[in-house]
């Protein structure tokens, strides 16, 4: 297999990119590029460095260099594992390993679980579990690989695990005397991991480590003579793969899980919920106002915008109801078409001279009145500096603005 999609290209560049802060790593990534997309991907990989949550880094290292020979390989079927818990998670991983006929997997396992930080993977015999890296610190590397989509904006952004993944688990598979490879995250929020092998595919498993837990690492496999495993080491660290065909999540593993993509968007809400970002919306049972009830209790509304509590002023609420029988209760058309009624008009006449200016126009939502008002006064020969906390509709208009 290794020997298959070797092609000669003249114009392709591997960028590198490598960052630290106070001589820690806080991030790196590669790409196999042609020539063209050089100068835009260095400066994406560079933004990434100084962009990251870990900490702007002091220290970015971009390396470019022609690589002459690309061999290109097809990316391994996707198979989705869903799981409840860590230990099934893990369970699942031992099971796979073995279906794969690796005896000792769940030593495998455990091996991993025990393992100190690494840069690079173990590399261990399949049968006997020696070490058979070279640096036992350090570990073997897997680099100078890319998907066939690495110059895409999309692949610039930030880091997708799974992309990442799944190219570095092609190129291990298609290494000589590979036979599997086990991988968590040492992304603390990261607990979807995978087990790779020849024959079973890449197998994603959803849970493997419990989120906060900052401990991942990588185990490739090895089968075969001793005196080979230099050419193992030589072809993981050393030969340019680029791998074709990785497709989105969803489709992907559609394709080979019976997922749809409606149990992805399942599997983010788990992990939104998992986060305690999850969102719900509270039934109050009680008119707006400083104290509300709610599931039977009274409590205090600190949240609410009402300042003035007009919302159940009872002259307001008279002057709606006799509005609503004189006007009907929606407008039929948008405030262009048939939707400006006269107290439309009056209300934006009396604005205008309580603020002394020409006109006014009203929104029906603080949100449409950011969006409108950003998106017609500025467009995209215009700069905004806009605070990154600033509320989504201020956030939203800019974007909508092309500014
Ligand atoms: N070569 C060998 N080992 C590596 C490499 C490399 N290029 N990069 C990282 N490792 C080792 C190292 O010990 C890390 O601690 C460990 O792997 C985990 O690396 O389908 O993000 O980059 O969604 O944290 C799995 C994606 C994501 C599952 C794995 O690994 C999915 C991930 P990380
Ligand atoms: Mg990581």
């Amino acid at each position: 297999m290794s020997d298959g999609g070797a092609e000669r290209s003249g114009n392709l560049y591997s960028v590198k990119m490598r960052a630290s802060r106070e001589g820690e790593h806080v991030s790196g990534a590669e790409r196999i590029v042609a020539a063209d997309a050089v100068p835009d991907v260095a400066r994406a990989l560079a933004e990434r460095a100084l962009t990251h949550s870990k900490g702007v880094a002091d220290c970015i290292n971009v390396k470019i260099e022609a690589v002459g020979e690309v061999e290109r390989i097809a990316a391994l079927p996707v198979v989705e594992c869903a799981v409840e818990t860590r230990e099934e998670g893990l369970a699942r991983a031992a099971a796979e390993l073995a279906k794969a006929g690796i005896a000792r997997a769940e030593e495998i396992v455990g091996m991993l679980l025990a393992s100190r930080p690494m840069r690079g993977a173990m590399l261990l015999d399949a049968d006997t579990l020696e070490h058979l890296e070279p640096d036992r610190v350090r570990g073997v590397r897997a680099t100078y690989m890319d998907s066939d989509r690495g110059a895409e904006s999309e692949s610039l952004q930030g880091k997708n695990h799974y992309m990442e993944a799944m190219v570095l688990a092609a190129k291990v598979q298609n290494a000589p005397g590979i036979v599997g490879e086990i991988c968590i995250s040492d992304d603390p929020d990261y607990v979807t991991g995978y087990v790779a092998t020849r024959g079973g595919g890449y197998c994603r498993i959803s849970k493997m480590k419990e989120r906060g837990d900052p401990h991942g690492g990588r185990i490739f496999l090895y089968r075969g003579r001793r005196k080979d495993v230099g050419g193992t080491i030589e072809y993981l660290e050393r030969r340019r793969v680029v791998v074709t065909g990785i497709g989105r999540l969803g489709r992907s593993a559609a394709a080979g899980g019976g997922e749809t993509r409606f149990d992805d968007i399942g599997r983010e809400l788990a992990a939104i919920e998992n986060a305690g970002l999850m969102r719900t919306c509270t039934e109050v049972d009680s008119p707006a106002g400083p104290r509300a009830v709610i599931g039977g209790r009274e409590v205090v509304v600190l949240a609410s915008n009402d300042y003035l509590d007009l919302a159940r002023d009872p002259r307001l609420a008279a002057v709606a109801k006799d509005a609503a029988v004189r006007y009907g209760t929606g407008s039929g058309g948008s405030r262009l078409t048939t939707g400006t009624q006269p107290p439309h008009a009056m209300l934006e006449k009396r604005i205008a001279e309580f603020k002394g200016c020409e006109a006014a126009i009203t929104f029906a939502t603080g949100y449409m009145a950011n969006l409108g008002v950003i998106s017609a006064l500025a467009d995209k020969r215009d700069v905004i500096f806009s605070d990154r906390l600033n509320h989504a509709s201020i956030i939203d208009g800019c974007r909508l603005s092309g500014a």
